[in-house]
């Protein structure tokens, strides 16, 4: 095993991997502060974070990052996909966080070859709020309980009590713009509040190799196949600029965000009709800024 996937699952993480210039970070992050005062509505400013691909030509050309994809092939091997990006953009002075929590004890896929690329667009340390990590806690399975907070930045606000936690062995991973993280699945990670007057934008990658599945239908199940040969086809294939344009991308975008909320919304519910129901009404955009007021989603 080379030493580089050796430290990586001996950690369960590797930091402070340049990927891009601080100038190419530094003018996405100006790009991204426009975009988020050019007057989106609560829909928009909520939904653009999730699948974050499909929706800025950007997030398209980072997911296919040639230096990115080189280290996860040294952790995945030749295949795999580019199942979801996040956006985790915390405002100054937020009381934004992200609650300790182990990813795959909520994304349901049948093995653990998955990894987060998470990359700091603007600069990301402990005074705005940077992730924290548990080193080498990739290898035990924490409980977790849902304890919705309203500055959770978590949907369900899933949590491990901090009475599970060391918090003396708790790591920072501060990061200057255009660097990144890789970090296991099953780490043990989360980030404080924003106490800085500066933004604090983190763009994270979820990478799973091309034989993994999602096995519970609560979650996404497109991907854009990033690197090798698909021959499973456990994922319904998304286009990439490669091959489409962004218009499309961000109709399949709209798409799989509103298949999201109906599984949400029918656990809920348990019921169809009511389901149906509820789901015409929130197919409008302005019906679903009001909607997420009413969850008060951050
Ligand atoms: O960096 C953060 O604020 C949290 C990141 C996180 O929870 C994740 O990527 O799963």
């Amino acid at each position: 095993m080379s030493n580089f996937k050796q430290n990586f699952f001996d950690n369960g993480f590797i930091t402070k991997l340049r990927v891009l210039s601080e100038n190419d970070a530094s003018n996405i992050c100006d790009n991204y502060l426009k975009y988020l005062s050019s007057g989106i509505n609560k829909a928009e400013s909520i939904e653009h974070k999730t699948k974050s691909h499909l929706y800025f030509p950007w997030a398209n050309e980072i997911i296919r990052n040639k230096r990115i994809l080189e280290y996860v092939e040294q952790i995945l091997g030749p295949n795999f996909v580019c199942w979801n990006s996040v956006i985790f953009h915390k405002y100054p002075s937020s009381k934004n966080f992200v609650s300790m929590h182990q990813d795959q004890n909520y994304w349901g896929i049948i093995h653990d070859k998955a990894i987060s690329v998470q990359l700091a667009i603007s600069e990301s340390k402990i005074e705005n709020g940077c992730l924290r990590i548990l080193p080498s806690s990739h290898r035990s399975d924490y409980s977790h309980k849902d304890l919705i907070k309203k500055d959770n930045m978590l949907a369900r606000g899933q949590s491990i009590s901090n009475d599970d936690l060391n918090q003396d062995k708790l790591k920072n991973i501060e990061l200057d713009p255009g660097e990144c993280v890789l970090f296991h699945g099953n780490i043990v990670h989360g980030s404080m509040p924003n106490k800085s007057n500066k933004h604090r934008f983190c763009f994270t990658i979820r990478f799973l190799t091309t034989d993994n599945k999602i096995k519970k239908n609560l979650y996404y199940n497109h991907a854009t196949l990033v690197k090798g040969t698909d021959q499973y086809n456990f994922f319904q294939k998304e286009d990439s600029l490669n091959n489409s344009n962004i218009n499309k991308l961000k109709a399949l975008h709209k798409q799989l965000i509103i298949s999201q909320i109906e599984k949400y919304v029918n656990l809920k519910l348990r019921n169809n009709i009511f389901t149906k129901i509820v789901m015409f009404f929130l197919k409008f955009e302005p019906i679903r800024s009001f909607y997420y007021k009413v969850v008060k989603k951050a």
